[in-house]
């Protein structure tokens, strides 16, 4: 009995491992995707795989006998596949409700490119998610929300509800809200933003009625894009049964808040405890949002009366790096992002969502996808060179004629004959850069020069432009040697 029960235990411990293995590297996020749509039943189906995957391993007529009589695998093997499987496989597309926010003057120039992406059936079940707007429409699969439509009667002639009346008359008048370069092409109604703010609370009690099985409900805006599988294993962290409130921080108007635009995630619990206590702070935070510029900042308000604040440890108002409320190449890349998982960009145009549809779709979601994978994949080719007519780039350091005898330095080791010299020509300026260990970027115009420690891509003007006429010509440069030093252990 002992001798046979000693046998069999290597045997099943091998078992175990290669149906783990199995279960975690086979293609589980389509299998999962491919699953029936309804988020009622969500909930119970991300149960139901991790019931499955126990009972594979119970069975084992399952195993190929041959993988059984192998020799007992090594240790490292159930822990990497158990890392696997915590990376990607705790929270599906199912557990959650995806928020797309648009406005009936935007959703014809940016939503169209998401539709194909960012909300693609491949990559979430459409009934995962929902989109609101300031008007009803129907694309495709999806019916926009109308997330103003019972706060009318309240806003009634407001002036700050003009858009919201004044679209449907352009559209009946035959004028088009899409920048198209077809006639017909219009503005649209002035001031869309304006009513924008009023979409955050109504659309999270909207949210939360009738998606009530979702452990996160995860908000974008039509120009942000977020990195999904990232974002889903960032907040498999955290337990959605306790109020959790996460995205980039923000502050204004005394409040600590999720940046709208970068994308921000509110678990069950903390909608629970909010809204679900009382439905309606759509009506009661009306005057509020009026009085306020931010729909995002009025959000934070009404979660904070409820006890429910922004923060990844428990409320506490911090944030890692992640969520980024810029596009990316006005982003600054450093020693500090360079190691964090990159879960979103804002102010993104239609062609960097294809763009990072495709790095998502590419890349192995096993393991994060940092900053640093990001850059290199899609940046570090761009910044090899010496670029002219190029700049909006930041710099922490300026060296000008004017403070050529005493130019702010870094704290860390450069060369001061060389540094108060950059100001003296491009190859001046890039000289300093190299003479300071931490720089990786300058840019040069006239008689500035700008020093840099993080990488940013920029803009330059192309050599059709105007501005090639009008302005200085400013010189760019990186050290993309330097980033080998910013390795992620
Ligand atoms: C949009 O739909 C809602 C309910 O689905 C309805 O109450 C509202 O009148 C509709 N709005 C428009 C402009 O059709
Ligand atoms: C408007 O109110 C009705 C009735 O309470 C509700 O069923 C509907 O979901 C609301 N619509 C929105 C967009 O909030
Ligand atoms: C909802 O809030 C509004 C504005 O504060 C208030 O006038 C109304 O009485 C409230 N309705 C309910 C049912 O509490
Ligand atoms: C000169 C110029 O174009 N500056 C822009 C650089 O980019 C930032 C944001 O990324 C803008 O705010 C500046 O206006």
């Amino acid at each position: 009995m002992t001798y046979r029960n000693n046998r069999m235990a290597p045997a099943l411990i091998i078992a175990v491992c290669i149906v783990s293995i199995y279960f975690f590297l086979s293609p589980a996020p389509n299998h999962r995707l491919s699953q029936p749509l309804d988020l009622g039943t969500s909930v119970k189906i991300g149960e139901a795989s991790h019931v499955q995957q126990h009972e594979h391993v119970s069975s084992e007529q399952d195993v190929p006998p041959q993988e059984m009589a192998s020799p007992p695998a090594e240790d490292k093997e159930p822990d990497s596949a158990a890392h696997v499987g915590s990376a990607d496989g705790s929270l599906s597309p199912n557990d959650v409700l995806l928020i797309m926010k648009t406005g009936g003057t935007t959703m014809w120039k940016r939503l169209l490119a998401h539709l194909m992406t960012s909300l693609a059936e491949e990559r979430i079940p459409h009934n995962n998610i929902v989109i609101y707007s300031d008007l009803n429409e129907t694309i495709g699969h999806f019916r926009t929300i109308d997330v103003l439509a019972n706060m009318s009667h309240i806003a009634g002639n407001t002036p700050d509800f003009d858009v919201y009346r004044q679209q449907p008359e352009y559209m009946a008048h035959n004028y088009y809200v899409e920048a198209s370069g077809v006639a017909g092409d219009e503005w649209g109604p002035t001031g869309g933003w304006i009513i924008d703010k009023y979409k955050f609370i109504p659309l999270m009690q909207h949210a939360g009625d009738n998606w009530p099985r979702a452990k996160w409900y995860i908000y974008m805006e039509d120009d942000t894009y977020l990195f999904l599988p990232q974002v889903l294993s960032y907040l498999s962290r955290f337990d959605h049964r306790r109020p959790h409130y996460l995205g980039s921080y923000a502050a204004k108007s005394d409040r600590v808040f999720a940046h709208g635009g970068a994308g921000f995630a509110v678990s069950r619990a903390a909608w629970e405890k909010s809204f679900g206590v009382n439905s309606n702070l759509t009506n009661e935070y009306y005057e509020y949002t009026a009085d306020h510029c931010c729909g995002d900042q009025v959000l934070a308000h009404a979660l904070d009366k409820y006890g429910v604040r922004f923060g990844e440890n428990d409320g506490d108002g911090k944030f890692t790096w992640g969520f980024n409320p810029v596009v990316h190449w006005a982003f600054g890349f450093s020693r500090h992002n360079w190691c964090s998982p990159l879960m979103s960009w804002h102010k993104v145009h239609s062609r960097d969502v294809a763009a990072y549809y495709e790095l998502e779709r590419s890349f192995d979601f096993s393991k994060p996808l940092l900053h640093k994978d990001f850059f290199g994949k899609m940046m570090l080719h761009r910044v090899q060179e010496r670029k002219e007519w190029w700049d909006n780039m930041s710099g922490v350091y300026e060296v000008t004629s004017a403070n050529k005898e005493d130019p702010p330095a870094p704290p860390d080791a450069y060369e001061a004959s060389v540094w108060k010299k950059g100001w003296e020509s491009a190859d001046a300026c890039e000289a300093a850069c190299k003479s300071w260990v931490n720089c990786v970027q300058w840019s040069f115009v006239e008689d500035l020069c700008r020093l840099d420690d993080k990488v940013f891509e920029g803009q330059g003007f192309a050599p059709a432009m105007s501005q090639r006429k009008t302005s200085l010509k400013h010189t760019s440069g990186w050290l993309p040697d330097r980033l080998n030093d910013w390795s992620c252990s």
